[in-house]
C-alpha cells in the first residue's frame, strides 16, 4: 500500500508558485522576466480578449524570455497560438477542445497538456483525458475569473488534490494573506493571477509568495 502511494506521489511534480499572467500592471514582458529571474517552474499566457495577433506577438516574446530557462511557458486555451510560439504546453478549460484532440493536433513528444478542474467528480474524469496537470479550484472567491465555478474553500481543495494521482494546481483568490491557508492542506502547487498581476513589482509580489511557500517546505 506504502509502495502505491509513493509511486503515486512520485508522478506529482512539486513547483509552488504557478503564475498566470493576464494584462499585468508591469507588462507582459517584464513579469515574465521576473518570473524566470524568480526560477518560476511555470508561466502561462491567458490573454483573454483582443486580437489574435497580438497574443501571437506576445506569446513570441514570452518564448525568448522563457527560452533556454527553466521556466516553461504554457498558452492558456488557443492550441494555433501554442504552436506558432512553439510553447512548452497548452492549458486548457472543461467547455475548450479535449486533451485527446489537442495531443492529435500538436504530436510533438514533451509538450504539456493541463486542464482545469472544479470538483472533485471533474478531477476524476480529467484523469481519463491523462492530462499532465490538472487545475483544480476556485479555492476561493476571485475577481479575474467572470463565469468563475462556485469557490470550493482550501479544505476541499486539499481532499481533491490528496486523491488525485498527477500533478495538481490550486487556483483562484489566492494571495500572500491566505496563502498559508492552502499549503496548510498539504496542497504543494498553486497558482495565482491578480497577487503578481496587479503588482508594479512583480518580482517582490513573486518573491514574497515564495517566501511564505518555503515556510511549508524546506
Ligand atoms: N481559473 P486570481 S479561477 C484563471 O477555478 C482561473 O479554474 C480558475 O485568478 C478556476 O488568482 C481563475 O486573480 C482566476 O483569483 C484566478
Amino acid at each position: 500500500m506504502l509502495l502505491i502511494y509513493l509511486l503515486k506521489d512520485d508522478m506529482k511534480e512539486q513547483f509552488g508558485l504557478y503564475l498566470i499572467l493576464t494584462d499585468p500592471v508591469a507588462g507582459y514582458e517584464a513579469c515574465a522576466r521576473a518570473a524566470v529571474d524568480c526560477g518560476v517552474r511555470y508561466v502561462q499566457l491567458r490573454m483573454k480578449n483582443g486580437p489574435h495577433d497580438r497574443m501571437i506577438d506576445t506569446a513570441h516574446r514570452l518564448r525568448d524570455i522563457t527560452g533556454n530557462t527553466e521556466t516553461r511557458l504554457i498558452i492558456n486555451d488557443d492550441l494555433s497560438v501554442a504552436i506558432a510560439s512553439d510553447a512548452d504546453g497548452i492549458h486548457l478549460g472543461q467547455t475548450d477542445l479535449s486533451i485527446s484532440e489537442a495531443r492529435a493536433t500538436w504530436p510533438i513528444a514533451g509538450k504539456i497538456f493541463g486542464l482545469s478542474t472544479h470538483s472533485m467528480d471533474q478531477a476524476a474524469r480529467a484523469l481519463k483525458q491523462n492530462p499532465d496537470y490538472i487545475g483544480v479550484g476556485p479555492v476561493f472567491p476571485t475577481m479575474t475569473k467572470t463565469d468563475a465555478d462556485p469557490d470550493l474553500g482550501a479544505e476541499e481543495t486539499g481532499r481533491i488534490i490528496r486523491e488525485t494521482p498527477v500533478t495538481a494546481v490550486a487556483i483562484g483568490g489566492i494571495h500572500a494573506g491566505n496563502l498559508s491557508q492552502v499549503l496548510e492542506q498539504g496542497i504543494t502547487n498553486f497558482c495565482v493571477v491578480s497577487a503578481v498581476n496587479s503588482s508594479a513589482d512583480p518580482a517582490a509580489a513573486i518573491r514574497k509568495l515564495q517566501e511564505i511557500w518555503k515556510g511549508y517546505h524546506f
